[in-house]
C-alpha cells in the first residue's frame, strides 16, 4: 500500500491534501490518534503556506467555469455528492467514529444522512433561489445572488462531516469555490468526501482539502487577497485570530462559536420531560456547542428535578462508542480531557458540590457530571467546558431566571421547559440567543438560520442566509426604453 494511503476501520483514506483534483504530499505530517483507544490512524499531510496558497490557486483557477456553470447542473453535481454520500454511510461513520470518538449509532442513523442532505437540500435550494425583480419610476430593477469567489472554510473536530457539509453544500450551490482546512484531530472524513466529489464529477479545483494545524497556515487562508469569504467553526479565541486576519482584506466572515447555553425549568414544567432534556446535554461527551450546560431550575421544583435526573443519568452508559448499547463515548483528545478535568477541580476547590461525577474516569472517558452550588460569577458557570459537565442553580419567578440565563458573554441557544404557552413566549422574546427550544431539543431544520448572538457567533447561515453570506448581491437597474435614459 502507497505510504499516503491508511487503513482506518476497514476503510481506505488518502492522508493527502487535495488541490486542484489531484492528491498533494507535503514533506511534513502529523500523526492522527483515535480517541477510542490511543491508537495512530495515520500520518497526515502537514500543510505549509506554500500547500495552502496552492489550494486557493486552484480555487481561483476552477471559480470562473463554477461559476458559470447552470444552477441545474451545479444542483445536479450536488446531488451526485449527496448520492456518494448515502452509499458510504456506513464507511464515513465507521471512520468519523475512529477519528473523533462520537457515537458509532449516531453518525450511522443521524449525522451521516443529514451530511447527504446537507448536499441536496442546497441544490434544492439553490433551484429555488429566485431573482428579486420590481419596478422605480418606470426602471426595471433586478436583484441576483451572484458567485462571489474561493471561500476558505475552517472547522472543528466535535462534527467533522456534519459541520464542514454545512459550510461546503452552500458555497458550492452557490457557485462559489471551496478551501476546506478541517481540524487535525479529526482530518479523515474531509479526505473521504474529497473522494466521493471526484467520483460524483464535481470539476478540479471546485472542492480543494487542505490538512495541518490551523495555526501553521491558516493566516495564509484567511488574510489571502484571491479569498472572498471565510467561514469558521470553533472557538472564540481562535475567531479573534481569524477576523484579525481576515480584516487586512475586509473579507467577510461567518463565525460559528461556542456557547453557555441554559436550560430554564419552571415548576410548572413536566419535571420528566425536563429532566430528559438535561440528560440529552451529555451527547458527544458534551462535546456540543449547543449544549445548554446551565440547568436552572425553579427552587420550588429544584429538589424533585435533581431526583429524577440523578436517576436518569445514572442509567447512562459510557464506553466504547462502537457498542451500540453506549451513551457517552470519550473526549476527543487528552488536551480536551486536561482542560475539562481543570474546570471541574477549580470549580470544586471553589466550593462547588458534584451531585454526580466530578472525577476523571479511565483514559478519556470522562464521567457526566453536575455540580451544584455555584455563583453566577464563577468560572465554571461563566466558560465554555466542551465535556459532560452540567451546572444546576436555583431561580425565583421568571425575571430572575432571564436575568441568569442572559447572564454570561455568550448567546448561542437556550431551552425551556415550562407547561404554560404564555410563559414560554414571554420568556423566548426575552432570551439572547440565535435558538430558543421550548419542551424540546436539538431540532434543526436547515431552512432556518442558524447562528449566535454576543460571542457565540458573526452572521447566520442556513436557509436562504447561506445564500446571502455566500453570495455578492447585485442590483441591475435598466431604464424605460431598455438602454438609455
Ligand atoms: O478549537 P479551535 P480547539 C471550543 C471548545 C473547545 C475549544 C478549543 O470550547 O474546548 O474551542 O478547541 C483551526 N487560523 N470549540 O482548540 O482552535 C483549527 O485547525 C485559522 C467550540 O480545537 O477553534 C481547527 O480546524 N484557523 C466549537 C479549527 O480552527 C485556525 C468546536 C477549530 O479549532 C487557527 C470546537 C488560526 N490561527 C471547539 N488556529 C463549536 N463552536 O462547536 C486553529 N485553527
Amino acid at each position: 500500500m502507497s505510504q499516503h494511503l491508511t487503513t482506518v476501520a476497514g476503510v481506505t483514506v488518502d492522508t493527502r491534501h487535495f488541490i486542484g483534483g489531484d492528491r498533494a504530499a507535503s514533506t511534513e505530517t502529523f500523526t492522527d490518534v483515535s480517541p477510542i483507544d490511543g491508537r495512530a490512524l495515520g500520518a497526515i499531510a502537514r500543510a505549509t503556506a506554500k500547500e495552502a496558497a496552492a489550494a486557493v490557486a486552484a480555487a481561483e483557477a476552477a471559480f470562473p467555469g463554477w461559476a458559470a456553470t447552470p444552477p441545474a447542473e451545479r444542483a445536479r453535481l450536488l446531488r451526485a455528492v449527496a448520492d456518494g454520500v448515502e452509499k458510504r454511510i456506513e464507511e464515513l461513520a465507521l471512520v468519523e467514529t475512529a477519528d473523533n470518538g462520537a457515537l458509532l449509532r449516531s453518525h450511522r442513523r443521524g449525522v451521516m444522512p443529514r451530511v447527504a442532505h446537507n448536499f441536496r437540500f442546497f441544490a434544492d435550494r439553490l433551484l429555488k433561489l429566485g431573482h428579486a425583480e420590481f419596478e422605480t419610476r418606470g426602471h426595471a430593477q433586478h436583484v441576483s445572488w451572484d458567485p462571489a469567489g474561493p471561500c476558505v472554510l475552517i472547522t472543528p473536530w466535535n462534527a467533522p462531516l456534519m459541520l464542514a457539509t454545512w459550510k461546503v453544500a452552500p458555497a458550492l450551490a452557490a457557485g462559489d469555490t471551496v478551501v476546506l482546512k478541517p481540524s487535525e484531530w479529526s482530518p479523515l472524513t474531509a479526505s473521504l468526501l474529497a473522494d466521493i466529489a471526484t467520483a460524483a464529477g464535481l470539476p478540479a479545483g471546485v472542492l480543494n482539502v487542505v490538512q495541518g494545524y490551523g495555526s501553521e497556515i491558516g493566516s495564509t487562508l484567511t488574510s489571502h487577497p484571491d479569498v472572498r469569504r471565510v467561514s469558521f467553526t470553533g472557538s472564540v479565541p481562535t475567531a479573534r485570530l481569524i477576523a484579525a486576519s481576515a480584516a487586512s482584506r475586509l473579507t467577510p466572515l461567518s463565525l460559528e462559536l461556542g456557547g453557555k447555553s441554559p436550560l430554564l425549568v419552571f415548576a410548572d414544567a413536566d419535571l420528566e420531560l425536563a429532566a430528559e432534556l438535561a440528560v440529552e446535554q451529555y451527547d458527544n461527551a458534551g462535546q456540543v456547542c449547543l449544549a445548554a450546560t446551565r440547568v436552572l431550575v425553579e427552587e420550588t421544583a429544584a429538589e424533585e428535578f435533581t431526583r429524577r435526573f440523578t436517576e436518569k443519568a445514572a442509567g447512562l452508559v459510557q464506553g466504547d462508542p462502537r457498542d451500540e448499547a453506549t451513551d457517552i463515548g470519550p473526549l476527543i483528545h487528552p488536551h480536551q480531557l486536561e482542560k475539562v478535568d481543570g474546570f471541574v477541580t477549580r470549580a470544586l476547590d471553589a466550593g462547588a458540590r458534584a451531585v454526580i461525577g466530578g472525577h476523571r474516569g479511565h483514559g478519556l472517558y470522562y464521567p457526566p457530571t453536575l455540580l451544584t452550588d455555584v455563583d453566577q460569577d464563577s468560572e465554571i458557570v461563566q466558560e465554555e467546558v466542551f465535556g459532560p459537565v452540567l451546572t444546576l442553580q436555583t431561580f425565583t419567578g421568571e425575571d430572575e431566571a432571564v436575568r441568569l440565563a442572559n447572564g454570561t458573554r455568550f448567546g448561542l441557544a437556550a431551552t425551556v421547559a415550562t407547561g404554560d404557552h404564555e410563559r414560554a413566549r414571554r420568556v423566548a422574546a426575552r432570551l439572547v440567543a440565535g435558538t430558543v427550544w421550548t419542551n424540546c431539543f436539538f431540532v434543526r431544520d436547515l431552512r432556518a438560520p442558524f447562528g449566535g448572538s454576543r460571542q457565540s457567533g458573526v452572521g447566520r447561515e442556513g436557509g436562504d442566509w447561506s445564500f446571502d453570506f455566500y453570495c455578492d448581491l447585485k442590483t441591475t437597474v435598466t431604464a424605460p426604453n431598455g438602454w438609455t435614459d
